[in-house]
């Protein structure tokens, strides 16, 4: 009788690394190496049970943004044109406990893109998207492309393309694991950033068909990159989706995008409101109105809470902790009201926040910037070496 015990606890603890390990999610938007904050401008699963999973069907309108990224969130952060976009991701999306990505999900990765005319309406799935950057197998190093996102702390960045047009924009980091490809089940990660690039160009970006995919549908259950057994490998890895836009080498491209207005186009919509005491996501926290009453002093505490209540509300999966800052401060204003204090608020206009987290690590540098260079001399490693021999 004593074994029986004991086993069952060493099968529950064998299940419980492939339930807490595996999987991963888009957390946080970084411009030019500067956090935008957990979950600003990012679309991502509002489920904090599943927000990690790989997405459900291929077909799925989820493939483009993530489960519940069909819907725009409040915030669209402003990026220069060449400016730096970092992407990261987490194990857990709340950061509970560290870690990117379980080292068994190896595969390639790929960041899309996908030109925006209106933010809140527009739909993500669907067509108008290219590829930006993708990178499956490195021969030189014998990684994947996942492995090496393990190694940068969950971090990928590339460069915004100089060409593309001014306005909004999706950018979707997509990673894909392989470990159960063989099996009929390649698992994508992916979510989208709403980014406005801040540039003088403007117009539509109308790039040849072979660049611009719809998406679901831009890649099968027989996609040769999809069935790809990485336990018995044989490379050249086939990647999925379609060719990496390279605007520098195609100058039928950059023709397509007018160049007209001397000065950069404003966002107007989007914006993160200047003012704001302290930010959770894409909620900000704004100085409730002056008070002088005992009546208007209960009313800005009321106003206080129903601002904390929105928080908790958007709060996605990264967590709400500045939710919790903020209902401090309406504890604040409570206590004066019941104290007798009626003039207020307390710590008018006083900012909660310092202004940007730090990044969890060193930011890695841009994949897409040797892009012409790989172009050119065998974009996977391998050609390269094939060329050679
Ligand atoms: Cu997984």
């Amino acid at each position: 009788m004593k074994q029986a015990p004991s086993l069952l606890l060493v099968a529950a603890a064998a299940l419980l690394p492939t339930m807490v390990d595996c999987h991963t999610v888009f957390t946080t938007l970084f411009v030019n190496e500067v956090s935008q904050g957990d979950g600003t401008c990012v679309r991502m699963s509002m489920d904090p049970q599943h927000c990690v999973d790989p997405i459900d069907g291929l077909d799925s309108d989820d493939m483009a943004c993530g489960v519940n990224g069909g819907k725009a969130v409040a915030f669209t952060c402003p990026a220069p044109t060449d400016g730096k976009l970092t992407f990261e991701w987490r194990l857990w999306a709340d950061a509970e406990q560290p870690g990117a990505l379980d080292p068994s999900h190896k595969g390639p990765c790929a960041v899309y893109a996908k030109q925006i005319k209106n933010m809140t309406t527009d739909s993500a799935a669907g067509p108008g998207w290219v590829k930006l950057w993708d990178e499956g197998y490195d021969d030189a190093s014998g990684k994947w492309c996942t492995e090496k996102v393990i190694e940068n702390n969950g971090l990928m960045s590339i460069d915004i393309p100089k060409s593309l047009p001014g306005g909004d924009w999706l950018f979707r980091p997509e990673l894909l694991a392989l470990h159960n490809a063989d099996k009929g089940d390649p698992q994508f990660y992916t979510g989208c950033a709403q980014v406005f690039v801040q540039s003088d160009k403007t117009g539509n970006l109308d790039v040849p068909s072979e660049y611009s995919v719809s998406i679901p549908g831009y890649v099968q259950a027989d996609t040769p990159g999809l069935t790809f057994n990485i336990y018995e490998p044989r490379f050249p890895y086939p990647m999925p989706g379609p060719k990496v836009y390279q605007p520098a080498a195609d100058s039928e491209m950059k023709a397509a995008v007018a160049s007209t207005s001397s000065k950069a186009v404003q966002q107007t919509k989007g914006t993160i409101p200047p003012e704001y005491l302290i930010k959770n996501a894409n909620w900000v926290g704004v100085e409730v109105s002056s008070y002088s009453t005992e009546d208007g002093c209960w009313k800005a505490s009321e106003a206080c809470y129903d601002q904390a209540s929105e928080c908790y509300d958007s709060a996605p999966p990264t967590g709400g902790a500045n939710c919790r800052v903020w209902e401090e401060k309406c504890d604040g204003i409570t206590a004066a009201c019941s104290a007798g204090d009626f003039n207020g608020p307390p710590n008018k206009g006083k900012k909660l926040q310092s202004d940007d987290p730090a990044p969890p690590a060193d930011i890695p540098g841009a994949a897409n910037t040797d892009i012409e260079v790989r172009r050119r001399w065998g974009r996977r490693g391998t050609s390269l070496a094939a060329s050679l021999s």
